[in-house]
């Protein structure tokens, strides 16, 4: 497997030039197909890329490169292919000189932090099951395992592997899709000093699916740290929680699935490395306590239950579950019990107190339970930033971005809507980035190329961002409206001013006719990766995300450590209406394309090969679907049309002056003629490169690789001083 694909060989003639041959291997083509798609023959051909990809993952080659761009097919098995053999043999070699592997798209942003001290950042994307979150541990084992150490940083190693286990535990959830899918997006920052050492890691979290905790579909979970708790966790440990673990079936928050088991998974296993990785993070005992006394009252406020008596009062019916509440939470239990039945509003600086119906209570209650949960899982985040605050100099970062992949289901809510707008954005930075600044790139250069036309998708960020104009304006416009505003109306706002977009339809034709295809409490986004259309049921409330001020309270009089930290009593003395749920996401997604853009991007695109997460199985239909949405397509073209690598004169001459006499040791003439000289005598063929204003541009990654070779067999003889002095490592 190893030999994958290497169809060229290099032959460096007895006049130190370099000359390609093509080895025999047209058959081991036909069979595994190309390692790079610019190597493809029809290139603009969908058929020949899904072709190739499906050659390649029967051959278990799960990896396959568009440039540098890696894309990867999840395999639903495990394959020998991540030992430590493996990361050695990526350490320091060229992308393109062996079998495509995460491994060399991860050695190759290190050395560029190395060597150009230039950050980095890894960009992964893809559907639910994809893999995403596989490659992001993998990325990370590679880092720890390979980067040298300094004395003290051994431990850092340990905390950053050991953050993602706890990280899961709390975030991610078994569904449909993927028994341990992310319900929440994930940016971590790995640090390195100047020796490249990693020092240290900070992550930011996005949009955890809280509703998850008081609601699952059939066939999937809640948060995996419930049913590892119940399942594994000590006896006299779950008695001080008022838990029993004899029928995980009781608790009401763990059943709408009804799913308690998952046969991919062990919560035993996991407990047992949640457990450790918290003592390895730095939590003590008393915190860890405290935390899942947290998760325990998650569980007692769902089995707490409301009744009416007869003159239509809410009261509560399980004196117990208040009983362990006040225990666990550290709170006064009569006053909460008030507080789940009635509420609180203050007008005008006074303050009346109202009977909640059955209702308003069980959504109180739901309220409470996300809240304490969402702010918990912040806290818990906060709590590894801590752990992992660099002691020394940071020099340079790569960070990791493993964030949920576009979604179309059924039916679609608030929670697809953020999440498709968060990959119109990221669609958006990889035009930026990529696109865009490739073609300006050569324009600025004066290289004369063939234009490449793509959609360019800011038209979709701006229909639901721009301000006072966009969706997410408008959604908070009706949240400002208590009492008036509804979903519905909130949809005939949309319709009002949004109506002629070319983005986005409703079931109101032009015509006053009616669109079969759309309900009348929907709308359909027309995304670059395709449509979508959403039901406003549900929109006014969870972007309002509201609790109720006197359960507020309460909370912020609690006892535990950590509810005391996630409510802060000057929530309660601040006037100014805190951010709606969308225009929080729109904030920190605004940050998040800031920090990614100050860096140098990597791109892995995984795909998923069939529904039935099933090994060696690969459903043409699915793969095509995704090819299109990830614009895989669009990005080989772009690639094809372009080069493949650009270097600076000084750079490229520095490097690889050694090969030609002319230019060894040193060129005393300008930099433009010593890239000339040196170029010909490499015998670059003139279709190979063009020299811009101040770089030359290679077309093909093979000319490059050669040209790498080449160095190898200069090296010895141009003396270990030399070495140095150029940068060799
Ligand atoms: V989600 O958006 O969080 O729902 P991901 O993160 O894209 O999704 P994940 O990485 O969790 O998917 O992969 C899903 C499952 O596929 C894993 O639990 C593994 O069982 C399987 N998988 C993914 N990548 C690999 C791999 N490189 N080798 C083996 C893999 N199995
Ligand atoms: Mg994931």
């Amino acid at each position: 497997m190893w030999n994958d694909l290497l169809l060229f060989q290099t032959v460096v003639d007895v006049e130190g030039g370099v000359r390609l041959v093509m080895e025999s291997a047209l058959s081991a083509r036909d069979r595994v197909g190309v390692q790079d798609f610019l190597l493809l023959e029809n290139y603009t051909s969908e058929a020949a890329f899904i072709e190739n990809l499906r050659r390649r993952y029967r051959e278990n080659l799960i990896y396959t490169y568009i440039g540098s761009v890696l894309v990867s097919v999840n395999p639903y098995k495990e394959l020998e292919i991540y030992s430590k053999q493996h990361m050695e043999r990526y350490r320091g070699v060229n992308f393109y000189e062996i079998s495509p592997h995460i491994f060399a798209l991860a050695d190759n942003s290190y050395r560029a932090v190395r060597t150009e001290r230039k950050d980095q950042c890894i960009l992964i994307s893809g559907e639910s099951g994809a893999g995403k979150t596989e490659a992001s541990k993998k990325i990370l084992q590679y880092y720890t395992t390979m980067c040298p150490t300094r004395n003290n940083t051994h431990s850092i190693r340990e905390r950053l592997l050991q953050s993602t286990p706890v990280l899961e535990a709390f975030g991610n959830a078994k569904t449909l899709r993927n028994d341990n899918s992310s319900r929440f997006g994930k940016y971590m920052d790995v640090q390195f000093d100047y020796k490249g050492a990693p020092i240290g890691g900070h992550i930011l979290n996005y949009l955890l699916e809280k509703s998850r905790v008081v609601h699952q579909n059939h066939g999937e979970r809640n948060f995996h740290i419930f049913y590892q708790l119940l399942e594994s966790g000590h006896s006299e440990l779950l008695r001080r929680l008022g838990l029993d673990k004899t029928n995980p079936q009781q608790y009401h928050y763990l059943v709408k699935g009804n799913c308690p088991r998952v046969s991919s998974i062990s919560d035993k296993n996991s407990w047992k490395i949640v457990s450790k990785a918290f003592s390895v993070i730095g939590f003590n005992e008393e915190e860890v306590e405290e935390l899942l006394k947290v998760v325990a009252s998650v569980l007692h406020l769902g089995n707490t239950q409301f009744g009416e008596d007869e003159f239509g009062e809410t009261h509560i019916t399980t004196d117990t579950q208040i009983k362990f509440l006040s225990e666990l939470l550290g709170v006064d239990g009569s006053f909460l019990s008030e507080a789940l039945t009635h509420k609180k509003i203050v007008a005008k600086g006074e303050e009346m107190i109202g009977p909640l119906s059955l209702e308003q209570a069980l959504s109180a209650r739901d309220a409470l339970a996300k809240a304490i949960y969402g702010r918990t899982f912040t806290w818990l985040v906060q709590k590894i930033n801590q752990s992992l605050a660099f002691q020394v100099k940071c020099s340079s970062v790569i960070g990791l971005l493993d964030i949920y992949g576009f979604e179309v289901f059924q039916n679609n809510s608030f929670e697809q809507f953020c999440i498709n707008y968060c990959n119109e954005k990221l669609q958006q930075l990889f035009i930026e980035l990529t696109l865009k600044s490739e073609q300006e790139e050569y324009e600025a250069e004066g290289i004369g190329w063939e234009s490449v036309e793509y959609f360019n998708n800011k038209v979709i960020c701006d229909l639901v961002e721009e301000k006072f104009k966009g969706i997410i304006a408008i959604l908070d416009e009706e949240c400002l409206r208590p009492g008036e505003a509804s979903d519905i109306t909130f949809l005939e706002k949309l319709e009002d001013r949004l109506g002629g977009h070319p983005h986005f339809v409703t079931h109101k034709l032009a015509n006053g006719k009616t669109r079969k295809a759309l309900g009348r409490d929907e709308f359909r986004l027309l995304h670059y990766a395709g449509e979508v259309n959403y039901n406003v049921n549900g929109f006014l409330d969870k972007n309002n995300d509201l609790l109720y001020r006197n359960l507020k309270e309460v909370m912020c009089q609690s006892e535990n450590q950590i509810v005391k930290e996630c409510f802060h009593t000057d929530e309660l003395t601040d006037q100014r209406r805190p951010e709606t749920a969308a225009t929080q996401f729109k904030l920190s997604l605004a940050k998040l394309m800031d920090i990614l853009m100050s860096k140098e991007p990597s791109y892995i695109r995984c795909i998923k090969p069939n529904d039935g997460k099933q090994p060696g199985r690969f459903e043409e239909v699915l793969v095509r679907h995704q090819v299109k949405y990830l614009g895989l397509m669009e990005n080989l073209r772009v690639r094809r049309a372009g080069f493949a690598y650009r270097r600076s004169f000084e750079a490229f001459l520095q490097r690889y002056k050694p090969l030609c006499p002319d230019t060894w040791p040193n060129w005393q003439g300008n930099l433009s003629d010593g890239v000339s000289t040196l170029v010909r005598h490499l015998n670059y063929k003139p279709e190979e490169y063009k020299l811009g204003r101040s770089k030359i541009f290679i077309r093909f990654p093979k000319t490059l690789f050669l040209t790498e070779d080449a160095l190898e067999i200069r090296k010895p003889s141009i003396g270990e001083k030399a070495q140095k002095q150029l940068g060799f490592s």
